[in-house]
């Protein structure tokens, strides 16, 4: 019913709604609606009330439910359905439930805080309240498993690309970071449910450090990690950078079902990528090889030269990529 009740301000924004109005169109009673307005107001939204006037939307807070994101949402079916939380372990952990349970591909599990956020291989995920976006967006592609790590470039492209349509300057570090002035503002975490030939889901997270401040961060990743807001010194609406994720995921995933290829993804990535010409560190299982990045190859490896003068391409799975003189 909140929900409800805020779409119909905001259907009628700058002007007064009166009591009764939300009352028939609703099917709620004046007491109830007392008490609704109550909780949105503690939800942060600024409501102006006015006796024999009714309700007026005064202004709307930064939060990342589907009323708040679908203002500059104009995909088909990607974050058609939100699945919001205030807070959860891991939206990842959730959406993989809501997989088995049949959610429709597109359906986005978002959540405003994590309190078990997952990286890679186990490892952590800081996700502070109101801070960032942490998300997990629920796909059904028809296609072999072996070509499901292209996803991620396909979120890298995404995130890369929404950042640019805000004004900000944001670069890929194959094959899930995007980093800013060698430090790291969000990551990608694809998984995956299928059998041998079949992919029964994809989960793919994306954890964007949005307004998160320097001394927010745990000591432990405070040298590697930063936010948007840091580097680009100002408050980053995450409801407008969350739809804009969603409106270029959609359309590059588009490509990648109709006709197989990324190519569109991967231009982002060579365009926008901070290790292609660099003298990098592969870590493979503890095992650290020096190599030169030489290229992004059309489905989404990394091109690799070793000091042997042998070229291989890796694929993302396991393998870490750092530059010579830390982390980028
Ligand atoms: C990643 O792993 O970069 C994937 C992160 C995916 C997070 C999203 S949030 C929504 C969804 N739900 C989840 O539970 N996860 C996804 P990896 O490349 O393994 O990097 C993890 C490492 O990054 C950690 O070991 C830390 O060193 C560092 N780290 C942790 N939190 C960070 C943060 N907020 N910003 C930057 N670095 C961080």
């Amino acid at each position: 019913m909140k929900e409800q009740i805020i779409n119909l301000l905001k259907e009628n924004e700058n002007t007064f709604v009166s009591g009764q109005k939300i009352s028939e169109s609703l099917g709620v009673s004046r007491a109830a609606i007392w008490k609704y307005m109550k909780a949105i107001k503690e939800d942060g939204y600024e409501i102006e009330s006015v006796s024999r006037k009714g309700y007026k939307l005064v202004s709307s807070p930064d939060l990342l439910t589907f009323e708040e994101v679908k203002g500059n949402l104009n995909t088909a079916y990607i974050g058609r359905n939100i699945i919001y939380f205030d807070s959860i372990d891991s939206t990842n952990n959730k959406a993989k439930e809501c997989a088995r349970e049949g959610a429709e591909e597109g359906t986005v599990v978002i959540a405003e805080e994590q309190t078990m956020g997952r990286g890679r291989l186990g490892r952590n995920w800081t996700s502070p309240k109101y801070k960032g976006i942490w998300m997990s967006i629920i796909l059904r592609p028809d296609i072999d498993p072996i070509n499901v790590s292209k996803i991620t470039q396909i979120g890298a492209a995404a995130v890369a690309m929404a950042t640019k349509d805000m004004g900000i300057d944001a670069f890929i570090k194959w094959p899930n970071d995007i980093v800013m002035n060698g430090k790291k503002v969000c990551g990608i975490l694809t998984e995956m449910s299928g059998e041998l030939n079949k992919v029964n889901y994809v989960i793919m997270g994306i954890g964007i450090n949005v307004n998160i401040e320097k001394e927010e961060f745990p000591e432990e990743i405070k040298e590697v990690a930063s936010s948007l807001k840091i580097q680009n010194g100002e408050y980053i609406k995450r409801k407008e950078l969350v739809s804009r994720v969603l409106n270029n995921f959609e359309k590059l995933y588009e490509e990648f079902i109709r006709e197989e290829n990324i190519s569109k993804s991967i231009k982002v990535c060579r365009e926008r990528s901070i290790l292609l010409g660099k003298e990098v560190r592969i870590i493979d299982r503890g095992k650290t090889t020096k190599a030169k990045a030489l290229e992004l190859s059309e489905d989404g490896k990394l091109v690799v030269q070793y000091e042997d003068g042998k070229i291989k391409e890796i694929i993302s799975g396991e393998i870490s990529v750092r530059g010579m003189n830390g982390y980028v």
